[in-house]
């Protein structure tokens, strides 16, 4: 580990443009990274904070595919929902760029062709599978089959969802082409090759033995295993139409992988910002560079990615990668296609103002050594005993005592007792200790102090009760409340990196600027006779209705997920014309509509069948509303033999359609229709 770096360049996973971000992603990537930046800064450090949207690759137009429009729109689209989000949540990077731009192209083509030049790739033809009709290779996403390991017909080419197994194209039993249907044929084709077997010896002493103990054991872990399993050399171009193309003679219809172009837009979007001096945060050994992932993009960050750089030769490598694990929400596991996730957008419309409540639940709750469950009883109950009861508690009641007893005027500290020094002396430890928490990437533990921070004032008023004392001992309460208020000022530095928009406000309620991270202990940051501003509350009560609304939610969406997915009836044994045509279905209106007494499913109903006006007797009342089905058409099975249902003869059938869960719908004319018309 770099102990004393000149400078930082922090990175956060460019996220794919495909799609919105949600709180996995902010949990586990960008909020502590942020975290970490701000801190950094704080602490006075030169660093640059890096990021954009990951625009290339499959993903990208698998998405422009599924939702008919071009990848370039696909792009355009998310690129600037995504970066928005992270304006709205604080996410402070110093330049949010995109894989698309004139200089990524430049950059990434520059960096293939150095690798060409020098003779670091392998050229090797190989069979893969090509779609006559559509005229291209496809990329294994684009191929599906049938697992050869649990029979699920719709497995792709680079993994079966069902049984979790991964596979490559050649392992599917009946091969498809998702762009055209068609069965696939094998075709030659030359790629580029980096031989990660050649860096294995030197991965293994730079990982395993050089960041032993440094690195999170998660992602160690993962190192230590791909490197055991053995280093293959892996493609860097694919047949695709979409991406950075290769800038070599013989590569037409090839682009830059997407894995191979990507990391290289760190450098790329740097160089965006610095357009001078973006060398210095990539190749000055003073530099200490650091990758914030999630953990699907260890082997990226930690072998591929640093081989690539190596092999460059100009480059430095990365001095930690603190990846996280996953987060799940309410008990299963986030996921796009499922729209099983608080998308960011979608959360600051039902929450507005809100942003450092998730930020404080998801570095209170984030998974950094394991997966993690966000829920949100979890969400209220953090808010409302955490960030209102105890941080905005502490605060409100040292501000408000100020303007009671001095007229929002710092008072001046007198004698202190032994129980003064030993909070001030405390105080003035809590930097030190939050700082070495976050310079180690622990954000859950720093976060953890900082409310130990607010802990501390609260249980000093408490103990010391100057609404008590101040009827006897104005000179005392005076000392109280200064302490009180030089632990307002600290909490408004310290505080900043996690939650910068209460920071923020604490600003402007104390009427005072945030200090460098190490002068936050300071017991004098607050100078008497200071003027303060007016109390407000920083944070207010989350109702159960409000966190109930937001489960119903997921509810819902869970239902919906299980009503498409549910399997539909087997059909039914074959009929004669003959069986069918001895049914009189017809069209009729209903004109009247009424409960059954004493039954909760039965509705009596009125039809004008065209023939005459009969009655029905149909169990749908859990469904419908009586006076909304007066004027509806209906298909009505005539000639069913009359029966007594409750007492009332119910003479004919209302056809309905069947839900998966037990809904029934109307089964009506597509247009109106005279009654008495017969349905054939
Ligand atoms: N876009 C994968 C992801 O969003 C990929 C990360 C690239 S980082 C260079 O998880
Ligand atoms: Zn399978």
């Amino acid at each position: 580990m770099q102990s004393d770096p000149q400078r930082y360049t922090v990175t956060a996973a460019l996220p794919y443009a495909n799609g919105p971000v949600h709180i996995g992603h902010l949990a586990g990537v960008y909020l502590p990274a942020d975290i970490y930046v701000r801190y950094l800064r704080a602490a006075g450090r030169d660093v640059k904070f890096i990021c954009g949207s990951d625009e290339h690759g499959v993903p990208i137009t698998i998405r422009a595919q599924k939702e008919g429009v071009t990848p370039q729109q696909v792009v355009d689209k998310y690129h600037a929902l995504i970066r928005d989000s992270f304006v709205d949540f604080g996410v402070s990077f110093d330049i949010y760029s995109r894989t698309s731009s004139a200089t990524h192209r430049e950059v990434s083509s520059g960096f293939f062709l150095k690798l060409y030049n020098d003779g670091k790739f392998v050229e090797q033809t190989s069979q893969q599978y090509y779609d006559e009709k559509a005229d291209q290779f496809l990329a294994d996403r684009y191929i599906v089959g049938t697992c050869p390991n649990c029979g699920n017909e719709n497995a792709y080419g680079d993994q079966c969802e069902k049984c979790g197994s991964s596979l490559s194209p050649t392992e599917l039993i009946n091969p498809r082409s998702m762009l055209s249907g068609n069965q696939p044929v094998l075709r030659d084709t030359k790629h580029w090759y980096l031989p990660l077997d050649q860096y294995e010896p030197w991965l293994r002493e730079w990982i395993i033995e050089g960041h032993k103990g440094d690195w999170k054991a998660n992602v160690y872990g993962q190192c230590k295993s791909w490197i055991d399993q053995g280093l293959h050399p892996r493609a860097v171009t694919r047949d695709l139409d979409w991406g950075v193309p290769v800038p070599v003679p013989g590569a037409e219809g090839k682009v830059l992988y997407v894995w191979f172009d990507a990391p290289i837009g760190y450098i790329s979007a740097t160089k965006d910002l610095l357009p001078d001096t973006w060398e210095t945060y990539w190749k000055d050994s003073g530099t200490k560079l650091v990758h914030f992932i999630g953990k699907d993009n260890i082997v990226f960050h930690c072998i591929i990615f640093p081989a690539m750089l190596k092999a460059h030769g100009e480059y430095i490598l990365p001095d930690n990668v603190p990846a996280n694990e996953f987060l799940n929400l309410e008990g299963d596991k986030i996921s796009t296609s499922r729209n099983w996730a608080v998308w960011l957008h979608e959360y600051l419309q039902d929450f507005p103002g809100k942003a450092d409540v998730l930020r404080y639940v998801l570095c209170a709750n984030a998974p950094e050594t394991k997966d993690n469950d966000f829920t949100w009883k979890d969400f209220q109950a953090r808010n409302n005993n955490e960030l209102l009861a105890t941080f905005g508690n502490f605060v409100n009641r040292a501000v408000v005592l100020t303007h009671k007893y001095f007229g929002g005027k710092i008072p001046a500290r007198n004698e202190l007792t032994d129980f003064d020094q030993e909070v001030l002396q405390q105080l003035s430890e809590f930097p030190t200790r939050i700082g070495q928490l976050i310079d180690n990437y622990r954000f859950r533990d720093a976060l953890a102090e900082l409310l130990n921070l607010a802990r501390l004032g609260n249980k000093y008023l408490a103990d010391t009760e100057p609404w008590k004392l101040i009827k006897t001992d104005e000179s005392r309460v005076a000392t109280i409340l200064n302490i009180a208020l030089q632990i307002t000022a600290s909490l408004t530095t310290l505080v900043e990196p996690f939650l910068p928009a209460t920071s923020a406000k604490l600003e402007a309620m104390l009427q005072i600027e945030k200090t460098a991270w190490y002068a936050a202990g300071n017991p004098d940051a607050l100078p008497a006779g200071h003027q303060v501003g007016e109390a407000f509350l920083l944070f207010d009560k989350i109702e159960d209705a409000t966190v109930e609304a937001q489960v119903q939610k997921l509810l819902d969406t869970k239902k919906a997920n299980q009503l498409a997915s549910a399997p539909v009836t087997p059909a039914k044994e074959n009929v004669s014309f003959d069986d069918f045509s001895r049914m009189d279905l017809r069209i009729g209106t209903i004109i009247a509509a009424e409960k059954v007494a004493k039954t909760k499913k039965l509705l009596k109903l009125t039809i004008d069948t065209g023939l005459d006006e009969r009655t029905i007797v149909s169990g749908i009342a859990e469904f419908f509303i009586p006076e909304a089905l007066v004027g509806q058409q209906v298909m009505v099975l005539l000639n069913l033999a009359p029966r007594e249902i409750k007492g009332i003869e119910s003479q004919g059938m209302l056809l309905l359609a069947e839900n998966a869960d037990g809904s029934l719908a109307l089964m009506q004319p597509g247009q109106q229709t005279r009654n008495g018309s017969v349905v054939l």
